[in-house]
């Protein structure tokens, strides 16, 4: 993801600048206090000192505990303080594996005590260390944590042990959105828009926030059991950039690239209108715009030809696919008043947006699942592997010995505050 930001009399570079300074002075003063709240609330005796209790709000309830405890307290975000092996792998049964990517895996797994199903990705932190991408892992956890959209996974803890990082998402059953495109071949209108419709607003409320979502790509798009979308993985997003900043770092799927990724050029939140302008082409055409078998000649294509829209499609819908599918960003649709832009436009006018959000809107598909683990939407490949024992095993202590890696990870680990309970 990426950040954006309107610059008065600065110029964008000096704005950077200074913002970059801003970024990096406070985030190493949140870390050295997150450091010292962590060694405060590690040592008993420390947690003892009222000041302590008042500085690390310990409540009433924990308090006794507290006092009586050996256990280390250690600090979540929120400053509340929270027992690092409160939410922990035991915690859960892993069921099956659904899915598995470069940096781990995501298994479907209950929670023992609520008997709650959940989606846990497994990143395996050796790998994310060798990729140089430890920085967005930290991050990522930390801005899933306040992202609260219907359309959005949502995460509701995180945490790490010597070697993994585990984010414990949302499960989701209705299988990815093109799982079901393909054995349809396309949608008709209606579906693909309530479809572009939902993606939309989730991508516009990402860039409310100076996200930019960057990698919509096929895998990341999830239905629910009611039909609705669900945007997952937030891996390679970039943050912390501020409106009209850009970016330069390649990411996203090879149909998808717009032009200025492509270009390995700077660019900014409309690259996520590109990518919806590539889901609706390929919901109402079938395959990717620009698609060839032949990657060359599709990137060839990207950059240098003119979009070519058969008539099959209404004309509000090709007028929406060409101002989505502009190759210069800054004559896009939704480079200047984002999400509002698409609003208005004549192939959305039959949306409710309010509706929308609210999850009034009937879904016009609803996925077959019998329960929630009817798997039958996973792909066989994942769901057949045999679900690695040692993932439960492993406790969520970090002994100086591993230090190295947890502290590559610093506040990553997470639990809401509503859970949070000094031991
Ligand atoms: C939630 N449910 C099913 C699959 C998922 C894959 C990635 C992230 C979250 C998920």
């Amino acid at each position: 993801m990426a950040v954006t930001g309107a610059g008065c009399d600065l110029t964008y570079s000096k704005m950077r600048g200074i913002v970059s300074i801003f970024a990096a002075f406070i985030k190493e003063r949140k870390m050295g206090l997150n450091d010292l709240i962590q060694k405060m609330g590690s040592n008993p005796q420390i947690c003892q000192n009222s000041d302590v209790r008042v500085f690390l709000k310990i409540d009433e309830n924990q308090k006794k505990e507290a006092e009586e405890g050996t256990k280390p307290c250690v600090a979540s975000p929120g400053n509340s303080l929270a027992k690092e092996t409160q939410v922990k792998p035991s915690d859960f049964d892993y069921l099956k594996i659904i899915g598995k990517g470069s940096f781990g895996k995501v298994l479907l797994a209950r929670h023992k005590d609520s008997e709650q199903y959940y989606a846990v990705k497994v990143l395996q932190k050796k790998i994310i260390l060798k990729k140089k991408e430890k920085h967005i892992m930290s991050e990522r956890s930390v801005l899933l944590q306040t992202l609260h959209h219907p359309f959005l996974v949502r995460l509701h803890y995180s945490f790490q042990t010597p070697d993994k990082l585990y984010f414990v998402l949302d499960y989701v059953n209705g299988g990815e959105l093109f799982y079901h495109l393909q054995r349809e071949r396309v949608f008709l209108e209606p579906r693909a828009r309530f479809y572009t419709a939902e993606i939309a607003s989730a991508l516009g409320y990402l860039h409310s926030l100076h996200i930019i979502y960057r990698d919509l790509k096929p895998e990341n798009v999830l239905l629910d059991s009611q039909g609705h979308i669900v945007l997952t993985d937030f891996g390679l997003c970039k943050e912390g950039v501020a409106p009209s900043a850009t970016t330069s770092t390649f990411c996203g799927t090879p149909e998808y690239l717009a032009p200025e990724v492509l270009r390995k050029q700077p660019y900014d939140r409309t690259v996520d209108w590109w990518c919806l302008g590539c889901v609706l082409y390929e919901m109402l055409y079938g395959l990717p715009p620009f698609y060839s078998r032949d990657v060359a000649e599709m990137y060839r294509s990207i950059l240098q030809r003119p979009l070519e829209l058969k008539p099959s499609v209404s004309n509000a819908g090709r007028a929406l696919l060409e101002g989505l599918l502009h190759k210069d960003p800054a004559l896009r649709t939704g480079a200047r008043h984002d999400l509002m832009e698409l609003k208005c436009h004549a192939f959305f006018s039959p949306i409710n947006w309010d509706d929308l959000m609210a999850k009034k809107t009937t879904p016009p598909f609803v996925p077959s699942v019998s329960g929630p683990v009817d798997l039958q939407h996973f792909d066989p490949e994942f769901t057949h592997l045999p679900v690695p024992g040692s993932l439960g095993n492993s406790e969520c202590l970090v002994t100086s010995s591993l230090r190295e890696a947890a502290s590559a990870f610093p506040g990553f680990s997470y639990t809401p505050p509503a859970t949070l309970a000094c031991p």
